[in-house]
């Protein structure tokens, strides 16, 4: 498996995957531990916890065609393109995506297949579980493999229209299909917005707000059914709160109007997954303009958290007995039991940045924004017809050649962590940002936290994996160390 040795520097010229020969050029930025993940398919692993979330949440959406086994690298057409990502997207640069070459990703979202399963035209309804790749901060609730599912809903016109009906009425009948649930929703937001969250052209309002309808009560429906799953069997982990959700405005390049889902956790309110309203140039390109619908995407370690109450991401990877044998298919639900948690050990790295790089001063802060403002964005316009991926032009916010002095990234040294320690790395943190008064030269603190899940890690190898870090943000980000 391992073919790739050394991708930032010297990139392997092919990189073969599962039998596919992929031509790596200077955009590929994907490393082997990245590569090794790939054959794992966590989602349809038997008694996997994220494969019982998988069904569990299938069984909700019976009619619903599924598609669990699509191949996890795309084109930057079908990653970005076909949803109409403007070309200076932020989710398109190599800080945060995985690339093989120029038009060749590791696939970011499920959303990456919406515009060939509408092409597909099969079923009123689908769903797709998949794993998704991004470079991203480290800590308990963020890793750079994850799962998603995505699902949509679309009606067809100009059926309505043969059977002498009104859509939005046929519409709102199969609202009423959708079982009925008591738990407290807060929705204080209208359907939609005009310069927040806007309606499409082509759309009416009545439309909107029963495609809404629709897709607000099945993914509540979704999610009170996780919920009593999880407090069926337990009588200790999950406190007996009463379940609690809310929808918010959002922004998505690819729907509108856009929400997010989000469920009272522990005493905060946990995203569970974005969704909207397809735009409508998507489904145009894909062959059935005369189909209007709703899509969504989520998280589905997120979801397995909350119904198994797993506190860390990336216990989803452990091979360990201890894990993988708490969890059965056909059993009730019962929260997990940590084994034994193991003591962390935190080393800090200091050091200042290469003058010369006068970095965007956002890179260093964390959080970078995956979505641009709404107002910035039309949804319709951007959506290029479509065209043949290798003819893309070169996203010009990403197209920075390497040679001259690349901006500071934060990513960059979670992928170096990621890569000396493995699961061994819990969390990375900035701890200190300091630029000095007279040579502005900009100086940044790191925290490690080095913790195994299966054993007491020894001294010898923290310090070890540490030292490997700081020569390693010395050769490739040409930091100095304090
Ligand atoms: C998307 O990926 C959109 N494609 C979702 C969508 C689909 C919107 C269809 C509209 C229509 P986002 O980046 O917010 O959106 O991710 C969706 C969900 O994935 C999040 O709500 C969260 O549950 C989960 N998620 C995102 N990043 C991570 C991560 N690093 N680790 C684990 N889960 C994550
Ligand atoms: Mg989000």
């Amino acid at each position: 498996v391992a073919m790739v040795t050394a991708a930032f520097r010297t990139p392997a010229k092919e990189v073969i995957i599962e039998g596919r020969t992929y031509q790596a050029d200077e955009w590929m930025n994907t490393p082997s531990a990245i590569l090794e993940a790939l054959p794992r398919r966590l989602h349809l692993q038997p008694d996997h916890p994220l494969t019982i979330t998988r069904k569990l949440i299938e069984s909700r959406f019976p009619d619903y065609k599924t598609h669990n086994d699509l191949f996890p690298i795309v084109t930057t057409a079908q990653n970005f393109d076909s949803l109409g990502f403007p070309l200076d997207h932020i989710g398109r640069s190599r800080a945060d995506t995985y690339y093989l070459n120029q038009s060749t990703v590791l696939r970011t979202h499920t959303s990456a297949h919406q515009a060939d399963t509408f092409r597909k035209n099969e079923s009123e309804g689908y769903l797709i579980s998949a794993d998704v790749y991004r470079r991203d901060a480290i800590d308990r609730s963020h890793y750079p493999v994850f799962h998603q599912m995505e699902g949509a809903r679309t009606w067809d016109r100009q059926q309505a229209e043969r059977e002498g009906k009104i859509l939005a009425q046929i519409i709102w009948d199969d609202v009423t299909k959708i079982p009925k649930h008591d738990i407290a929703v807060e929705d204080p937001n209208p359907t939609f917005h005009a310069e927040r969250n806007p309606l499409q052209a082509g759309h009416s309002p009545e439309e909107a707000d029963a495609m809404a309808a629709h897709l607000k009560r099945s993914l509540e429906d979704m999610v009170v059914t996780i919920f009593n799953a999880a407090k069926g069997a337990s009588d200790t982990a999950t406190p007996d709160e009463p379940l609690k959700v809310r929808w918010v405005e959002a922004y998505f390049p690819f729907t509108s109007p856009s929400w997010e889902l989000e469920v009272f956790w522990q005493g905060d309110w946990l995203e569970v997954l974005g969704s909207g309203i397809v735009s409508q140039p998507i489904l145009n390109h894909a062959s059935v303009p005369n189909r209007i619908g709703w899509a969504f995407g989520l998280g589905l370690e997120r979801i397995a958290m909350l119904l198994y109450s797993i506190p860390d991401i990336r216990l989803f990877w452990s091979k360990d007995k201890r894990f993988l044998s708490q969890f059965h298919e056909h059993e009730p639900i019962r929260p997990f039991v940590p084994f034994s948690k193991y003591p962390a050990c935190f080393k800090d790295v200091s050091f200042w940045l290469r003058t010369s790089s006068s970095s965007s001063s956002s890179a260093a802060g964390g959080a970078t924004p995956i979505h641009p403002p709404a107002q910035q964005q039309t949804q319709s316009s951007s959506i290029p017809p479509p065209a043949s991926s290798s003819t893309m032009p070169i996203p010009p916010a990403a197209a920075a050649p390497a040679a001259a002095t690349p901006a500071f990234h934060e990513n960059d040294v979670m992928e170096i962590a990621r890569e000396v320690g493995g699961d061994l790395v819990e969390d990375v943190r900035l701890t200190d940002e300091f630029v000095h008064p007279k040579t502005g030269r900009r100086s940044l603190c790191y925290r490690v936290n080095y913790r195994s899940l299966e054993r007491t890690l020894t001294n010898e190898e923290t310090n070890e994996m540490h030292d490997r870090l700081r020569g390693l943000l010395v050769d490739r980000l040409g930091v100095q160390l304090r």
